[in-house]
């Protein structure tokens, strides 16, 4: 019985190439794509009842695990309740006060339902705020697929070789400008051939769309100088590092503020919520304080908020990041020393709970370091691992989650099955 093939092949005659989104079609690692049935904690089981270790955790969103019971109940309960009201409930401006508390850097924010509507938001608020319409963003940088963003990005454009989408028009897409991530000298000379012209920045702090990449020392603040220097905004794409780094996001522990925030997935706790917020005099440019226009039906809906509300308080406690943290660091060190043992060249990037093996033999500290992975190889050993019943997310240029539910024994495992996998990917040239 294949019920994962029937049902591929079913999803196949409706759905565009089978999935809701690229990556999931497993184009870049071969194979059937998986079909699953259900999830819970650090666990997913498939249609046809094969049971994996999820390191994709819906691509970071699920930082408790699947189907958390605090989550479920409070889910649950809305539903009895409504699920969405067309009008404010008390519930967005909870959540609203509980980010904004957690991140200084947010005086308003505006809730929406993807990170992608949440970054093109935060764009247009710069446009119109500066009255500039260039952007600069980070080759292999990903902040969702709307147009602007679609120059040289990394996620699923990476994953399946697109450098640049078919559909954006040129006259927009020039408006997108490039430089490589970690190279501040590269930005402070677009500033200089654009002066008065750049709009924002927008920058994932700690990169994790060409597989992880940490911030070189002091190349944040430097985009923030440069920023400030050119009076330009600073849009801090959180919708990974928020609340995934720290209960504040990379901003808090990095230090830097920037003008715009982007958050997303973990603030959903599983649901579609996303948000920008940031400082007060820019926020409130946007309708109906100010002309920009933003509008969504089911922006702030109570269902989502209650699953954020639930997923939020529980990543205050004390001591969670650091226990997280520590899991992927002792996952990191086995995975690095099972690279060691099977002599396969690799690097291993990691950032608090996001980690990326990159099967390269020098270090990766941006998208062009990234791309000289072998990704024949990765593909091969992410095949060997599944079958080992570790799932991990099917793109070099992507990053691996650790969760909370993530135990002991699971890291255990998956060094083990890495250790197997290695070897049998250590033969290929
Ligand atoms: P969504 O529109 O997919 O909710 O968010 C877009 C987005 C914005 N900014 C960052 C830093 C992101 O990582 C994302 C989306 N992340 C990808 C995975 N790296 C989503 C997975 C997918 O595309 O299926």
């Amino acid at each position: 019985m294949n019920n994962s093939f029937d049902l591929f092949a079913r999803a196949q005659k409706i759905l565009v190439g089978g999935v809701n989104s690229p990556v999931r079609a497993f184009r870049a690692v071969g194979g059937t794509p998986l079909i699953i049935e259900r999830g819970a904690g650090s666990r997913l089981w498939d249609v046809d009842g094969r049971e994996f270790i999820d390191y994709v955790c819906s691509w970071g969103a699920l930082i408790l695990g699947h189907a958390h019971a605090n989550v479920v109940r409070a889910v649950a309960d809305q539903a009895a309740r409504g699920t969405s009201y067309g009008m404010t409930s008390p519930l967005e401006i909870e959540l609203g006060e509980r980010i904004a508390g957690a991140l200084p850097s947010i005086e308003r924010i505006r809730f929406v339902s993807s990170g992608t509507e949440a970054t093109m938001s935060a764009v247009r608020v710069a446009r119109a705020f500066t009255g500039r319409d260039l952007i600069l963003k980070f080759e292999g940088g990903y902040h969702g697929h709307a147009d602007s963003f679609l120059v040289e990005a990394g996620s699923g454009l990476a994953t399946l070789g697109i450098s640049s989408s078919p559909g954006v028009p040129q006259a927009l897409a020039r408006l997108t400008l490039n430089a490589p991530f970690n190279d501040i000298a590269a930005v402070e000379s677009i500033f200089s051939q654009h002066k008065g012209k750049i709009a924002a920045i927008i920058v994932e702090p700690v990169a994790a769309n060409m597989g992880v990449v940490s911030p070189a020392p002091e190349f944040l603040a430097a985009l923030r100088r440069t920023t400030e220097t050119d009076r330009a905004l600073l849009i801090f794409d959180e919708v990974i590092t928020g609340f995934r780094l720290a209960y504040g996001g990379a901003q808090t522990s990095l230090g830097i503020r920037p003008d715009i925030t982007v958050l997303g997935k973990i603030i959903g706790g599983g649901l579609p919520v996303a948000a920008y917020g940031g400082r007060r005099e820019i926020m409130e440019t946007i309708a109906p304080l100010g002309s920009v226009y933003q509008a969504g039906t089911l922006s702030g809906n109570p269902l989502a908020m209650r699953a954020g509300l639930a997923t939020l308080p529980l990543l205050e406690g004390h001591g969670f990041y650091a226990a997280l943290n520590a899991k992927a660091a002792r996952l990191t060190e086995g995975l690095r020393a099972a690279l060691a043992e099977s002599g396969v060249p690799g690097e291993i990037n990691i950032s608090g709970s996001l980690l990326t093996l990159f099967f390269v033999p020098s270090p990766v500290r941006d998208y062009t370091g990234a791309k000289r992975s072998d990704t024949a190889r990765f593909a091969a050993f992410f095949r060997e691992m599944l079958a080992h019943g570790i799932l991990l997310p099917p793109s070099q240029f992507e990053a691996m989650f650790v969760s909370a539910a993530h135990t002991d024994d699971d890291i255990d495992r998956t060094i083990d099955a890495a250790r197997a996998s290695l070897r049998a990917v250590s033969t290929r040239k």
